[in-house]
């Protein structure tokens, strides 16, 4: 196997990630229950486009991508986005229990939307669901993607047990609908 460099694994799983999360049918693709799509469809739609993927080259990304933001399935023939879709996927998430969602969870942001994530609470944008850090030092570096990161505490378990659904994608990231601003507090940043 011919081991891939840094560039060529970041190039293709951000042609993943446009693909499998944002733009399927762009790809001739349909996201199947799950957000997966056959390995094959997805390697020949993008030999398609003029992007050629290797099927060694695509264990790799899944394997090695800093995110760990794809999976195939067990039998190596289906591979999917873990998180972060645009494209309408039912991604067949379980709910956590209340119990076993952590008392606190963190989000990374940036000042210049912190006026109104503190009015109307944080939502989803784009994506399918606010996306939360189980820690501090990584919601500061997903913040750190728009600028100096600005960290919110978020009172995860209370929100879970006031009814609101938490779900823990494959990567570690954990998913909900929304967090109202009564749940939410600016970390003192950093010095
Ligand atoms: C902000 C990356 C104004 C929110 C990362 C964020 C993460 C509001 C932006 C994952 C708001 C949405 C997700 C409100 C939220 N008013 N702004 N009411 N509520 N926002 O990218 O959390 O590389 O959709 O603070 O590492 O930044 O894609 O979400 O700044 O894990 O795998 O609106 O994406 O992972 O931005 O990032 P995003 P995010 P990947």
């Amino acid at each position: 196997m011919v081991t891939m460099d840094e560039r060529r694994l970041v190039t293709v799983s951000k042609f993943l990630s446009k693909y499998l999360r944002h733009e399927p049918e762009a790809l001739g693709l349909t996201l199947e229950p799950g957000g997966w799509v056959p390995v094959d469809a997805l390697l020949a739609g993008a030999a398609g486009k003029g992007f050629r993927i290797g099927r060694d080259e695509l264990d790799q990304v899944v394997a090695q991508n800093d995110k760990r933001r794809f999976s195939i399935d067990a039998a190596g023939t289906r591979i999917r986005a873990n998180q972060g879709h645009s494209a309408a996927v039912d991604l067949q998430l379980t709910p956590v229990p209340p119990e076993e969602v952590p008392e606190v969870l963190y989000h990374g942001t940036v000042q210049r939307f912190l006026d109104a994530i503190l009015r109307e609470g944080l939502r989803p944008m784009q994506r399918h669901h606010v996306h939360l850090s189980p820690d501090v030092e990584t919601a500061s570096k997903v913040g750190m993607r728009r600028g100096r990161p600005v960290v919110l505490t978020v009172d995860a378990r209370a929100l879970s047990q006031a009814g609101a659904m938490f779900y823990r994608s494959a990567n570690g990231v954990w998913l909900v609908d929304a967090v109202p601003p009564a749940y939410l507090r600016t970390l003192a940043p950093s010095p």
